[in-house]
């Protein structure tokens, strides 16, 4: 029991996976369980309180050897493929919106920067923990490149993902949750190059959330001061099926 900690166990029974929106929809119309165990953590203002926490940092011997996989399958569609066979050489991650200078990075200079590598729990919303060794950049010494400007307050994330109804993954954090210096734009898990299965070839790792802010396949990067007009208007593909925004851990 030592490596595992199962957050709201009891949401196992109503949730039977991340996946399955229908019944994640059903699951949390009204005050469900689910916004009854993530509300307790949802401080008054989260950006002014409550997030600043360092999420434990464990040693190599607690790393799980098989980082469980979860929510939508792994991108299937020609661009994605395209790049995957080419390990992902012809990748470029757009970082811009509300920035003083809008940039395009390849993988070569994402890992040319200082890297950070941390062992990590992952917290996934249905009630399984593991944990994983994540290595990349942390996303705080990327907007120190582009510069948000004044009125930015969001970072939207879009992904290669699309469900079986055609729409496609997004999430975002606000800036404050994205300058937090364990917020990783991650190239490496335990060692090696993420695989696609786990979000190849950059992924978000937030530790300090609920695994379900940390979007995989990151196709483009925006800054924001809103997210009220993007997709279904809550800030995530989750999101929109109910979930909380904050997810703070
Ligand atoms: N693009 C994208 N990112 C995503 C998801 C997803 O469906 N699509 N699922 C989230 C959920 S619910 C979890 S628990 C983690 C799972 O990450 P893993 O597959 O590497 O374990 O990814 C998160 N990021
Ligand atoms: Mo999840």
């Amino acid at each position: 029991m030592k490596r595992r900690l199962f957050v709201a166990t009891s949401l196992g029974a109503a949730l039977a996976g991340c996946a399955k929106v229908g019944q994640v929809t059903n699951a949390l119309n009204g005050n469900g369980p689910i916004h009854q165990a993530i509300g307790i953590v949802q401080p008054l203002d989260h950006g002014v309180f409550g997030t600043r926490g360092m999420a434990r940092v464990y040693p190599d011997s607690y790393v799980d050897k098989d980082f469980r996989t979860n929510g939508l399958p792994t991108p299937t569609d020609t661009t994605y493929q395209a790049l995957a066979k080419d390990n992902f050489a012809s990748y470029r991650l757009r970082v811009d919106g509300l920035v003083e200078h809008p940039q395009t990075f390849d993988l070569h200079h994402l890992r040319a920067m200082e890297q950070l590598v941390q062992a990590t729990r992952h917290d996934c919303v249905e009630g399984w923990s593991v944990v994983g060794k994540f290595g990349g950049v942390p996303l705080a010494t990327v907007l120190g490149m582009v510069a948000p400007k004044p009125e930015a307050k969001y970072v939207v994330f879009r992904s290669f993902d699309i469900d079986d109804q055609g729409t496609a993954f997004y999430g975002s954090i606000s800036v404050h949750e994205a300058m937090h210096p364990q917020t990783l734009l991650a190239l490496d898990l335990n060692g090696k190059p993420i695989d696609p299965d786990h979000g190849a070839p950059v992924r978000l790792k937030i530790p300090t959330q609920l695994g379900y802010k940390s979007t995989k396949w990151v196709r483009s990067i925006q800054i924001v001061d809103s997210f009220a007009k993007i997709a279904g208007g809550e800030g995530g593909y989750w999101e929109d099926q109910g979930y909380e925004w904050y997810a703070g851990i």
